[in-house]
């Protein structure tokens, strides 16, 4: 089985809420241990985070605990970077024996050729200064700039407030339009390299999009959590994730 999940955003909220987030993504990554072949993190792991040479910042520790075990069992875990962690180095390569792909890439999974990606920055073409703040953000030499003229304190500081104001304007979507945009491209690029499925995250919308032969997954983000797996027939499904023994203690209490 392969499974695919994005948007954890770990590190959100309050040290509890944030403590209780990871928890449950602990319990999914465990339940999907059990019979994965592959785990596939398509972006925003965490809500924020920083590379330096030497330093990584504080928490997670489960995760990653977790993420090597899971290498080290032999699990093949991927990671494409988002927008919320899209200056990963190679720390959690060297680390936790995790593969790292910094941009969309067609992969034949199962025998089914998947377009996977984050979902951020696909559709800019057209907008010049989403262009330039993508080229901004991903410049090299502004991330080396950055990585030796700010403090790490500082640059954690300044980057959690600017992650949760990137949530706020970008996150929680309720409407279903939100993913339209990746629906439009994968429909265009469908006609340059036709793949058998899109597998995106970013809108933090669920959604299942199949018509005309093309097949859109949208995976939602981690505040209602959803996933998708594909057995070895190459059969995709989208599904909620539902922490086990929840369901008990609610009808245990009617
Ligand atoms: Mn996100």
């Amino acid at each position: 089985m392969i499974y695919f999940a994005s948007d954890i955003h770990l590190g959100t909220g309050s040290a509890e809420e944030a403590r209780i987030r990871e928890r449950r993504f602990l319990a999914w990554l465990d339940r999907a241990a059990e019979d994965a072949g592959a785990i596939f993190l398509l972006g925003d792991l965490f809500d924020f985070w920083f590379e330096y040479r030497r330093v990584v910042p504080q928490g997670f520790v489960r995760t990653l605990g977790k993420l090597a075990e899971l290498t080290d069992r032999g699990i093949r875990v991927v990671f494409f970077t988002g927008n919320h962690d899209m200056w990963v180095g190679d720390y959690l390569y060297r680390e936790c024996g995790i593969e790292i792909h910094t941009s969309p890439c067609v992969m034949t999974l199962a025998g089914r050729r998947l377009f996977l990606a984050h979902g951020d920055n696909l559709n800019i073409g057209h907008s010049y200064s989403l262009r330039l703040m993508n080229a901004v953000f991903r410049s090299r030499v502004l991330r080396w700039l950055f990585s030796w003229l700010v403090h790490p304190d500082w640059a954690v500081r300044f980057g959690r407030w600017w992650s949760g104001c990137s949530r706020k304007s970008h996150g929680a979507s309720t409407e279903e339009r939100v993913t339209e945009s990746l629906i439009d491209f994968a429909r265009e690029e469908q006609k340059r390299n036709p793949v058998d499925c899109y597998v995106f995250g970013h809108m933090h919308y669920a959604r299942d999009y199949a018509k005309g032969g093309l097949r859109v997954v949208m995976l939602g983000a981690w505040d209602d959590p959803t996933y998708a797996v594909m057995d070895d027939a190459g059969r995709m499904e989208l599904k909620r994730w539902q922490e086990p023994g929840v369901g008990c203690r609610a009808s245990a209490g009617e």
